[in-house]
Order: C-alpha cells, then sequence, then structure tokens
C-alpha cells in the first residue's frame, strides 16, 4: 500500500497539466534517492494532504508573461542592511558559503541545506503579481524549489500542522531583542504547488532588498506573508506559543493571518 502513494500521486499530477509536469519531474528525481524515497513512502498523512491540496486546493494564482514583469519592483519593509544583523552583507557578499536554512520541528529528519543544496533540487519558475496590503502591486519572476519537496526531505511527523518562516531581519522601530520577522501558513498552503522558496528574482539571484539569499512566494496571500531572508523553517502543531501567538510578525500587530487575494 505504501509504495503505491508515489504512483497515485503522481497521476493526481498528471492530470494538473503543466504545472503539475514541473512538479512531477520533482518528484520523479526525488524518489530516485533512496533517503528521500524511504521518507515520502513512510509519510502517509503527508501525501494525504498532498492530494488534498492538489484535488481540492488548487487553484493556481495567475501566472504573466516576461513582457509583464515590472520594471521597477518595490521593495517594502526590510531592504536593506540595517535591518539585518552584523555580518549579514559580508556573509551574502563571501558566497553565502556560511549560510545554512535549518528546517527542524515536528520532522523525522532536521535538516541543514546550503544554498547549493537547494539550488540543486528541482526548481519552479513562475512570474507572479505581488499585492502588498498597502495598496500597490508588482509583477516579478520567482525560482525556487517548491516548499512541499523541501517538507518532503524532511519528512513532516503526523502532528504537522503549520510551517513558520524565521526571518534574519529585525524591525529597529520596535526592538526589545526580539523584533525578528516571521510568518506561518498552514499545510494546504505550504504543499500548494506555486509556494516556493525562491533564490532567483527575474532570473538573477535574489537581491539583498527582496530578501536575500531565499524568501518564500505563497501566490494566493498578501505580501506580508511572503517571508524575506528565511533562515530557518520550523514545523510545529500550534502557533499559540511562539511570539506573539499569532502566527507572524504583522499578525502579533493586529493584522489577519490568512490573507487570500
Ligand atoms: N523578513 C521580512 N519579510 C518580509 C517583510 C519584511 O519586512 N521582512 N515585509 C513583507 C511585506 S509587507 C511585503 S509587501 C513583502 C515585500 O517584498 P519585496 O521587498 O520583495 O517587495 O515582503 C514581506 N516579507
Ligand atoms: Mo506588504
Amino acid at each position: 500500500m505504501k509504495r503505491t502513494v508515489p504512483v497515485s500521486r503522481r497521476s493526481l499530477l498528471v492530470g494538473i497539466g503543466s504545472t503539475g509536469a514541473l512538479l512531477l519531474a520533482g518528484c520523479d528525481r526525488l524518489s530516485r534517492a533512496p533517503a528521500a524515497r524511504e521518507i515520502l513512502a513512510s509519510s502517509e498523512r503527508l501525501t494525504q494532504l498532498g492530494q488534498r491540496a492538489f484535488l481540492s486546493e488548487a487553484v493556481m494564482a495567475r501566472e504573466y508573461t516576461a513582457g509583464e514583469i515590472s520594471k521597477v519592483f518595490r521593495a517594502n519593509g526590510s531592504s536593506d542592511a540595517s535591518s539585518l544583523p552584523p555580518g549579514y552583507l559580508e556573509m551574502l557578499e563571501a558566497g553565502l558559503a556560511r549560510w545554512r536554512l535549518r528546517i527542524d520541528g515536528l520532522v523525522h529528519r532536521p535538516l541543514q541545506l546550503s544554498l547549493a543544496q537547494l539550488r540543486a533540487l528541482p526548481a519552479r519558475a513562475q512570474i507572479t503579481r505581488h499585492d502588498c496590503v498597502e495598496g500597490w502591486s508588482c509583477i516579478g519572476g520567482w525560482r525556487g524549489p517548491a516548499l512541499g519537496v523541501v517538507l518532503n526531505l524532511a519528512g513532516l511527523l503526523p502532528e504537522a500542522r503549520f510551517v513558520v518562516f524565521h526571518c534574519a531581519d529585525e524591525y529597529p522601530r520596535f526592538v526589545d531583542g526580539k523584533n525578528w520577522y516571521y510568518e506561518s501558513i498552514d499545510l494546504i498552503d505550504a504543499f500548494h504547488p506555486q509556494t516556493i522558496l525562491a533564490y532567483e528574482m527575474n532570473g538573477a539571484p535574489l537581491p539583498l532588498a527582496h530578501g536575500a539569499p531565499l524568501r518564500l512566494r505563497v501566490e494566493r496571500q498578501l505580501g506580508y506573508k511572503m517571508a524575506k531572508f528565511i533562515n530557518r523553517i520550523e514545523v510545529v502543531s500550534s502557533l499559540d506559543h511562539l511570539r506573539g501567538g499569532r502566527g507572524g510578525y504583522w499578525e502579533d500587530l493586529g493584522y489577519e493571518w490568512y490573507v487570500g487575494i
């Protein structure tokens, strides 16, 4: 029974067309690696969630053509070294050898991935419109592995319900030593095919202002969900005991947690 799980997922993916085909390539490549295969096969619940996402929630955000990309993509929130820890710029300039993305919490296998390892994963490219709660929009091209691929590598435990993104930047104006930006999404959004960890914007490495080296794209929600400068992904069963308890930096200040567009 377990062995058939990736197959049924594959046929689902074939059913949703070209986007699915991109992800299908990813699944195929991953399932050839024995460790990843073992994790995929052992996590039945995760696969069910993936199928639920594909079957009932796979409403895709609109994608655009290269010609529609905004000439200037506004940067918002933290966008320069003044919001980042000492040494961050130097780390970027030194080629990110020391940078790691930590994946921990309710996972079978906590991971620390280098940027090279993330780049070696199957990637998805998408040109989408970013809508900020302040009322402006820009169209940009993004590329990176589907978040679901990365989560499958770590393997979610059955209690997993939310994915939390911890960021490197701090808001100086609210400083109390704990004002790191963070965000969270549920597993439906986490396994949506357009939810990716982007290391590229408009064909170039993600610029500092837009969250270098890695930011989230969760295309069916507003801009503040799209955590920039991600350095840790934590899988949790509840958001209640995390920081202000509302699942995100702006949420803790009164904004909605789910902001669909
Ligand atoms: N780490 C971090 N992520 C963040 C923010 C931030 O200040 N810090 N701002 C958010 C907001 S409100 C928006 S609109 C987008 C802006 O992304 P951009 O700078 O690429 O336009 O990032 C979101 N993610
Ligand atoms: Mo925003």
